[in-house]
C-alpha cells in the first residue's frame, strides 16, 4: 500500500482528529484518487476498527473517535466525489431509520448520489417513519433508508409499511443498505431495491428511473 494512504489508515485507527485533513490533502496531492483514497485509506481503516471492536480491543469511544476522523477526511472529499455539475436526475430523501445513529454509510451513499446527479434532502439518523412520510409527501423521486444494527432494521419494515399507509408507495421509490440488510431483506419488506455499497446505491437509483 501506498505510504500516503497508510498514514490516513493509521490516523483513522488512531483517531487523530487534527492529522487526517494534512493526511488526505497529501494522498490528493500525491495524485491518489479520490475513490482510491476511500475505499483503500478510510474505509478499510473502518472496517479494521469494526473488527478490532468485535474482538474487545477497542470500546464504543475508540470507535466514536475513528469514525469522527473519517468523517473529517470524508469532508475533503466529498467535492471530489460528487462535484460533477450536472443537472439533478432525481430527488433522493435518505435517512438512518429510528433507533440508529451510525451516518457514515448513510453520507458516502449521499455522497455517492450526489456525485450521480440526484438532489439530496439528507434527514440525518435516528429517523422515525412519521418524518420519512412527511418527507415523502412532499415529492421525491426515491427514498433511502440506511441501517447498521440488527435492532433498527426492522425500523425499515415500519417506514415501508407508513409509506403505503399513507397512500404514498406508488409515487417513490425505495432502497435500502447498511452493514446487516440483504437482497432478501429488502424483498421480504417490499422494498424496490438493495445495495451493499455506496456506488452500487447509485447504480441502482439510476436504473430505478430509468
Ligand atoms: Co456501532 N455497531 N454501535 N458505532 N459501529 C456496528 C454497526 C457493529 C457491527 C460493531 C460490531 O459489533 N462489530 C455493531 C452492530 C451489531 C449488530 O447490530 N449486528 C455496532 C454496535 C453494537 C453499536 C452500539 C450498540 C454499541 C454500544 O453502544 N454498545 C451503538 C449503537 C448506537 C445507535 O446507533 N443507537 C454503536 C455506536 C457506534 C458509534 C456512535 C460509536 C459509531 C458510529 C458513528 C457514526 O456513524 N457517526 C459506530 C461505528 C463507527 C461502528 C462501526 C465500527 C463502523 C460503521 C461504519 O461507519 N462503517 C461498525 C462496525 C462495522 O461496520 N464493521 C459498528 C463504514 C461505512 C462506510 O460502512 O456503514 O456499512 P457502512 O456503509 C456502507 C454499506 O453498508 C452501504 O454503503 C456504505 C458505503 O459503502 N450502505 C448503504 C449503508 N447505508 C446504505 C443505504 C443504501 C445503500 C447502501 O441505500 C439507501
Amino acid at each position: 500500500m501506498r505510504i500516503e494512504l497508510e498514514e490516513i489508515y493509521k490516523s483513522v485507527l488512531e483517531g487523530e482528529m487534527g492529522a487526517i485533513i494534512d493526511k488526505v490533502q497529501a494522498a490528493i496531492d500525491a495524485g491518489i484518487s479520490p475513490e482510491v483514497i476511500l475505499n483503500d485509506g478510510l474505509i478499510a481503516a473502518m472496517s479494521e476498527v469494526g473488527r478490532l471492536f468485535e474482538e474487545g480491543e477497542y470500546f464504543v469511544p475508540e470507535m466514536l473517535i475513528a469514525a469522527r476522523t473519517m468523517q473529517g477526511g470524508l469532508n475533503l472529499l466529498r467535492p471530489f466525489l460528487a462535484d460533477t455539475g450536472i443537472e439533478p436526475v432525481g430527488k433522493v430523501v435518505i435517512g438512518t431509520v429510528k433507533g440508529d445513529l451510525h451516518d457514515i454509510g448513510k453520507n458516502l451513499v449521499s455522497m455517492m448520489l450526489e456525485g450521480a446527479g440526484f438532489e439530496i434532502v439528507d434527514l440525518g439518523t435516528d429517523v422515525a417513519p412519521e418524518s420519512f412520510v412527511q418527507a415523502v409527501s412532499e415529492g421525491v423521486d426515491i427514498l433511502g433508508l440506511s441501517a447498521l444494527l440488527t435492532t433498527t432494521m426492522a425500523s425499515m419494515s415500519s417506514t415501508v409499511n407508513a409509506i403505503e399507509e399513507a397512500g404514498l408507495r406508488e409515487h417513490v421509490k425505495i432502497i435500502v443498505g447498511g452493514a446487516p440488510v440483504t437482497q432478501a431483506y429488502a424483498d421480504q419488506i417490499g422494498a424496490d431495491g438493495f445495495a451493499g455499497d455506496a456506488s452500487r446505491a447509485a447504480s441502482l437509483a439510476k436504473s430505478l428511473l430509468s
